[in-house]
Order: C-alpha cells, then sequence, then structure tokens
C-alpha cells in the first residue's frame, strides 16, 4: 500500500527575506550650534545619515544634490515638519536655516518614496 503524499507548497514570501541586507553606510559626523553642515543627497542616501549637534539654536544646512534626480532634506520631530529646502534639480544646492531646540530630529527626503528607499537619517541636538 502506498502512503498518500500531499505535496508540500512552497511559498516563498520574498518580502520576508528584510532586515540586514541594507547596503548603505552610515556616517555620522558632529557639528556646533551657529555651524553649517554640509549634507550629499544621492539615489538613496544621505551622506552623512547620522548628524550630533552639540548645542541648541540655529543650524544652517546645506543640501548638495549629486544624484539624478531632484532631492530635497526636511527634519521632523515627532512626525512633524519643522522646515527643509525646497525640492531642486541635481547639479545644485540650497540651503535653510533651522533654529532647533534639544531632541531628536528625522532627516528625510519627501520626495515620492525617497525616504523609504534610503532617503533618511537622525539627527540629534544635546
Ligand atoms: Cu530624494
Amino acid at each position: 500500500m502506498r502512503r498518500l503524499a500531499v505535496p508540500c507548497a512552497l511559498l516563498l514570501a520574498a518580502a520576508g527575506c528584510g532586515g540586514g541586507g541594507s547596503t548603505q553606510p552610515t556616517r555620522t559626523v558632529t557639528t556646533d550650534a551657529g555651524g553649517t553642515l554640509t549634507v550629499t543627497a544621492r539615489e538613496y542616501s544621505f551622506d552623512p545619515n547620522r548628524v550630533e549637534v552639540s548645542g541648541a539654536g540655529a543650524l544652517k544646512i546645506v543640501l548638495r544634490n549629486d544624484g539624478d534626480l531632484a532631492h530635497n532634506i526636511h527634519l521632523e520631530r515627532d512626525g512633524e515638519d519643522v522646515g527643509g529646502t525646497p525640492s531642486f534639480a541635481p547639479g545644485g544646492s540650497r540651503s535653510v536655516r533651522l533654529d532647533l531646540q534639544p531632541g531628536t530630529y528625522e532627516l528625510l527626503c519627501t520626495v515620492g518614496d525617497h525616504a523609504e528607499l534610503g532617503m533618511k537619517g537622525k539627527l540629534t541636538v544635546k
């Protein structure tokens, strides 16, 4: 007698392969309050993507677009936008001056799904 084997359905969920696959290097810079922070944008990353600011106050952020698409940089705190540059074409740069309080801010590009694709980071004001 032959035993009936129920074939196993092999469901390979590609979506389950996430985690640890990031190839984005993390670079941290430290800047002083009242200083200038220069960030380079590409598809799809910011460099640096970890920023520590020593002291609250005005910070000038210069974004250089070294990519092939329009990008911007915005800061969010607790999900609320606190300002940033407009989106602009590759090859250019824009700056914005923000008055920052101590705390943690998210850096992100608000164009399309760029933040989801990796254009994000963290800025901490101490
Ligand atoms: Cu972008």
